[in-house]
C-alpha cells in the first residue's frame, strides 16, 4: 500500500510574506532592545551624555551589566558596537580609544571609562544609584558573593577533570556557593537581593543567566529549577522589560560560551545528554531559560527580522542562493501559516545552518527565535536529516559582523 505523503503547500513569495507582518518597534523610546543605536526614553537627543561601547553580539556579560543599569535608570545614551576578538577583527577606531580592546567602555561627558564596576560607580556619581549603590554596605558582600559564585562556576565548567570524583567535587563546591546565594535571597521578603530591586540584582544577572544555560547544557544541572529562591528571582527579573530586552537563551549561551571561556566541558551524564539534545534540537517550549508567557507577536517579530536581513542571511549561507531562498520561504510559510511546506531537495543542511545561528537577543527575542528555529527544523526535516557545518568551539568567525556589513 502506498503511504500518503502529508499535504504540503507552495512557499509564499517574499511579497506575500511581507504582507504578513506589521511588527514595529520603537528602538529609541520603546522597550529595551539589542538593535538600538540610541536610547532616549522620551527625552531629547541633546540630553545624551553617555555612549556605551558594547559587543556586536550583545553577548558580553560585563556589557550586559552596564546596559541593564542604563535601561533601568532610563539614562539617555548612544550605543556603539564593537567586534569581540573571537568573532573577527577589532575595529581600529576602538583600539585607539581603548588600546586593550576590552569591552565594555563608556563615554560620560566626553571622558572614557573602562571596567564595568568603575563604569557603574561613575554613572552613580553622575545620575545617582540604582536602589542601593555599588559601595553600599549591603551591596558590597553581595558583590563578593557574585565573584565567588563566578569562580566556582568557572572551576566546574571550564576545566577538564581527571575523574568522576573530581567532577563531583567541583559540582559540590558550586552547589555550596549557590546555597549561600539562596540564603542571601531568603534574607529579604521580596524576590530581589535587597528589599528593593537595584545594583546587586544587576550585578548578579549576566552570570546567573550564563550559569543557568551552561550548566543545564554541559552538566545536566538546572540552576533555576533546583533552587526556589533563584527561581523567584529569575521570575521577578523577567517581569522587568529592561531585563527582557537584554535576556539571552540557552541555545545562544551554550554555543557562544565555549570560545569566550576557553572551553566548556560536558560531564557526559544521562541528564546532560538529554538536556543537550533538547537545547540543540527541541522541543524548545518549556525549557527553563524563560518562563514568562509567550507574547502574541513572536512569529511576526521573527518574520520581520528575517525579512529585514534576508539578503545577507541568504548571501552568507553556504548553500546555493536560489535553493536557500526557496527553502527559507518554505520555513517562513510554515511559521506563519502552520502548514507544512516541502523545501527543495538538499536544502536541509542550509536550513539547519541558519537554525544554528539565530542569536538571542542580538537578532530577536527568545520566543521569536524559538518559533523561527522550530519552523526551520520542521521544514528541514521534510528534506532530510543532514546537519549544517558543526559550530566551531574555539572561535565564532562564522558570525563575523564584517560578513553582515550594513546590518
Ligand atoms: N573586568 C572587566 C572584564 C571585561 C571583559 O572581560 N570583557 C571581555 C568580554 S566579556 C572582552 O572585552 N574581551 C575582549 C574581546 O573579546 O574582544 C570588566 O568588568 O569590564
Amino acid at each position: 500500500m502506498k503511504i500518503p505523503t502529508p499535504m504540503t503547500v507552495a512557499p509564499l513569495s517574499w511579497l506575500e510574506l511581507e504582507a504578513l507582518t506589521d511588527f514595529r518597534v520603537d528602538t529609541v523610546n520603546g522597550p529595551a532592545n539589542a538593535q538600538a543605536r540610541l536610547r532616549l526614553f522620551g527625552r531629547a537627543e541633546s540630553d545624551v551624555r553617555v555612549t556605551l561601547y558594547r559587543d556586536n553580539h550583545a553577548w558580553c556579560p560585563y556589557c550586559q551589566k552596564v546596559w541593564l543599569w542604563l535601561e533601568e535608570k532610563q539614562i539617555p545614551y548612544r550605543i556603539e558596537k564593537v567586534t569581540m576578538f573571537c568573532y573577527g577583527q577589532k575595529e581600529s577606531w576602538y583600539k585607539r580609544k581603548v588600546p586593550s580592546g576590552m569591552l565594555p567602555a563608556l563615554e560620560l561627558d566626553g571622558r572614557t571609562i573602562t571596567e564595568s564596576d568603575d563604569i557603574l560607580i561613575a554613572l552613580e556619581r553622575a545620575f545617582g544609584p540604582l536602589g542601593s549603590g555599588m559601595k553600599d554596605p549591603a551591596v558590597l558582600p553581595l558583590r563578593q558573593l557574585e565573584r565567588l559564585l563566578f569562580r566556582a562556576w568557572c572551576t566546574w565548567l571550564c576545566y577538564p577533570v581527571n575523574s568522576p570524583r573530581e567532577e563531583r567535587y567541583n559540582r559540590d563546591r558550586f552547589v555550596e556557593v549557590v546555597a549561600r546565594v539562596e540564603d542571601a535571597l531568603a534574607r529579604t521578603p521580596g524576590s530581589y537581593f535587597l528589599d528593593e530591586f537595584g545594583t546587586a540584582d544587576v550585578i548578579f544577572t549576566p552570570y546567573i543567566e550564563r550559569m543557568n544555560a551552561s550548566l543545564y547544557y554541559y552538566k545536566g544541572y538546572s540552576l533555576r529549577e533546583e533552587n526556589p529562591r533563584l527561581a523567584d528571582w529569575f521570575a521577578a527579573m523577567e517581569s522587568r522589560p529592561a531585563y527582557r530586552g537584554t535576556q539571552s537563551d540557552f541555545y545562544t549561551h551554550a554555543h557562544d560560551l565555549p570560545p569566550q571561556m576557553g572551553g566548556c566541558w560536558e560531564n557526559g551524564e544521562p541528564q546532560m545528554q538529554l538536556n543537550k539534545a533538547r537545547v540543540d534540537n527541541g522541543p524548545w517550549p518549556g525549557l527553563p531559560d524563560v518562563t514568562y508567557p509567550e507574547p502574541e507577536n513572536s512569529r511576526v517579530e521573527a518574520l520581520h527580522r528575517v525579512l529585514k536581513h534576508r539578503t545577507n542571511v541568504i548571501r552568507v549561507n553556504p548553500a546555493n542562493h536560489e535553493l536557500f531562498d526557496e527553502a527559507l520561504r518554505c520555513a517562513l510559510t510554515r511559521m506563519m501559516t502552520g502548514q507544512a511546506c516541502t523545501p527543495p531537495p538538499g536544502s536541509d543542511p542550509a536550513l539547519r545552518y541558519l537554525r544554528d545561528r539565530i542569536n538571542v537577543p542580538r537578532d530577536m527575542s527568545i520566543y521569536a527565535a524559538r518559533r523561527l528555529r522550530e519552523a526551520l527544523e520542521e521544514t528541514a526535516a521534510l528534506a532530510g536529516d543532514s546537519q549544517g557545518p558543526v559550530l566551531p568551539t574555539d572561535h565564532r568567525r562564522d558570525q563575523d559582523p564584517a560578513r553582515f556589513a550594513g546590518n
